[in-house]
């Protein structure tokens, strides 16, 4: 039995495929694009995670996987491991780490440090603090030379939800924390705090 990963994986891979113009939405089609023969074959093998065959229609196929996401979705959201906001899938691995290292281990799995950009994803993030019990440190910086906080692309914030009275450090913190009630408070970059990415 092929391991979880590796259905999940190939399901990524399919989905990235384009739909060829002239050979969508049939499947035997698609085949004949160098490389894909292989993987098409593979998939339509593993019966265990794809019940699909050769020659199933690409938007049955696509179909598939979409429902199958949204369950796996969907199970991942009710035992509070992940949070949806809008496209955006919050997750954190539990481990709390310093600010370039939460960022460094977001990245290495494809996504960014979590960053509230309205109250619907400011709430999600609370949501996953809310679970560890733990603050954590969000996608946002102090600019070296303006002082202003912006997000990691430099691009200035465009929703906030700081603390009274917050930020204080005055160029000595640089970093931002999500407190256990979803405000944010600036604090050094130092710390240990929950990481939580977005994807
Ligand atoms: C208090 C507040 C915060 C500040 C921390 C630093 O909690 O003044 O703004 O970041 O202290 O320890
Ligand atoms: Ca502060």
């Amino acid at each position: 039995m092929r391991s979880y990963s590796f259905c999940m994986l190939t399901a990524a891979a399919a989905l990235l495929v384009p739909c060829h113009a002239l050979s969508c939405p049939g499947l035997p089609e698609l085949s004949n694009i160098p490389g894909l023969g292989g993987l098409l074959r593979l998939l339509s093998k593993n019966s265990d995670c794809l019940p699909i065959s050769p020659d199933t229609e690409f938007s049955d196929v696509l179909e598939n996987f979409r429902q199958r996401l949204s369950r796996l979705e969907g199970a991942l959201t009710l035992k509070g491991k992940i949070a949806k906001a809008g496209e955006k899938i919050i997750a954190s691995n539990g481990k709390k780490a310093d600010f370039s290292s939460a960022l460094e281990s977001c990245e290495k799995t494809g996504g960014t440090l979590a960053t509230p950009m309205n109250k619907e994803e400011n709430r999600a993030i609370l949501g996953i603090v809310e679970q560890y019990n733990s603050y954590a440190y969000l996608g946002i910086k102090e600019n070296e030379t303006s002082g202003q906080f912006e997000y990691m692309n430099g691009t200035p914030l465009n929703y906030t939800n700081w603390y009274q009275y917050e930020p204080n450090g005055k160029g000595t913190e640089k970093c931002v924390e999500m407190y256990t009630n979803g405000n944010w408070n600036d604090r050094k970059c130092n710390l240990y705090r929950l990481t939580i990415c977005e994807f």
